[in-house]
């Protein structure tokens, strides 16, 4: 493996690397029309922004099942995709690996203009502590149409050498936390094309991106690691957005159950972090803050045990009581 790659020191130095051009043109713009067509079929965009991506229009209702593309994640094109030998001879660079395992599970996320009633946004935050397993974890995030940082590219953060976790503080956002602002570094956002793609690995700070245009930001991402390094059972448990994984891959061909026989040393998902979010959400909002409520909107629907859910839950009542006084 080449230890000099440019490539690669850039990588390691910076915490991400963008790579143009990447990504297959055809597959990319068949999963691009897919995106599209699904945005039409659901009424919430009617052509394209002179940016060329989809023009947002406003839904009858907001409901955030519009936001769910699950075609253009089941279908197989998204694997091809990234199974590509151009995108895996780059992880190998990153990676200093000769074997890469690619993540079963893959994002398309469309993020709305800012002003509009289906923005969301995920806030700053790091990739590990949800998905754990490996440290060595690379990130792909790829937009489907142009992007620039007013339309809502993905912001990456720089941070010290061999920081790894970073202190977090409650906020309204769909997570309900993000890294505090005061330990992250440069903010650095890319102006990308479809093709181009934003590595970064998994402790490195992203997110909080604000589209302020008048299209829809989509992307999709996906992740992978060396094969010879830890994976959480949690990345296995369930696709997203279908109910297990042989629904998932119906009719596909070539890559259904790909990582079957070849895939990493699988180990338990810790759950205390989640735990520690939950029970933290419930300390503050006990003090008042009203930045837990969106934490503990999370806590109330899935906290780990039955007191931890209802002691939120009572919580989040009382604060709508105070807010209706
Ligand atoms: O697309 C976004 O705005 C967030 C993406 C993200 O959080 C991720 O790729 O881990």
């Amino acid at each position: 493996m080449n230890r000099l790659s440019p490539l690669r020191d850039a990588y390691e130095r910076e915490g991400y690397v963008v790579v143009r051009k990447l990504l297959d043109n055809e597959t990319l713009t068949v999963l691009a029309e897919k995106v599209m067509q699904q945005l039409l079929h659901h009424r919430i965009a009617d052509g394209f922004t002179h940016r060329g991506q989809p023009r947002f229009t406003e839904p009858a209702q907001p409901d955030a099942d519009l936001l769910k593309f699950v075609d253009v994640m089941r279908s197989e094109l998204t694997e091809v995709l990234f199974q590509a030998p151009a995108v895996i001879e780059v992880m190998k660079v990153l990676l200093d690996t000769d074997e890469v395992f690619v993540h079963p599970v893959k994002w398309v996320r469309g993020l709305a203009p800012l002003d509009s009633s289906l923005h969301c946004s995920p806030g700053v935050h790091q990739d590990f502590p949800e998905l754990q397993g490996s440290d060595r974890q690379i990130t792909l995030w790829a937009p489907f149409f142009n992007v620039d940082e007013s339309s809502g590219s993905l912001p990456v953060y720089n941070k010290k050498p061999g920081e790894t976790l970073l202190p977090l503080e409650l906020a309204l956002n769909p997570s309900g936390w993000q890294v505090c602002p005061q330990v992250l570094g440069t903010k650095n956002v890319f102006e990308l094309q479809p093709g181009d793609v934003l590595l970064f690995n998994t402790f490195t700070p992203h997110g909080g991106a604000t589209n302020t245009g008048e299209g829809w930001r989509c992307s999709i991402e996906a992740r992978f690691q060396p094969l010879a390094d830890p994976l959480a059972l949690s990345n296995f448990a369930k696709p997203l957005l279908t109910q297990d994984w042989q629904t998932f891959y119906e009719g596909w061909h070539t890559w259904g159950f790909y990582w079957k026989d070849r895939h990493p040393p699988l180990t338990p998902f810790d759950p205390s972090w989640e735990q520690w979010r939950d029970l933290t959400a419930i300390g503050e909002a006990v003090k008042g803050n009203k930045n837990a409520v969106a934490a503990l909107e999370i806590a109330a629907k899935f906290g780990v045990s039955e007191p931890v859910r209802s002691c939120a839950q009572r919580l989040l009542e009382s604060f709508e009581c105070s807010y209706d006084q």
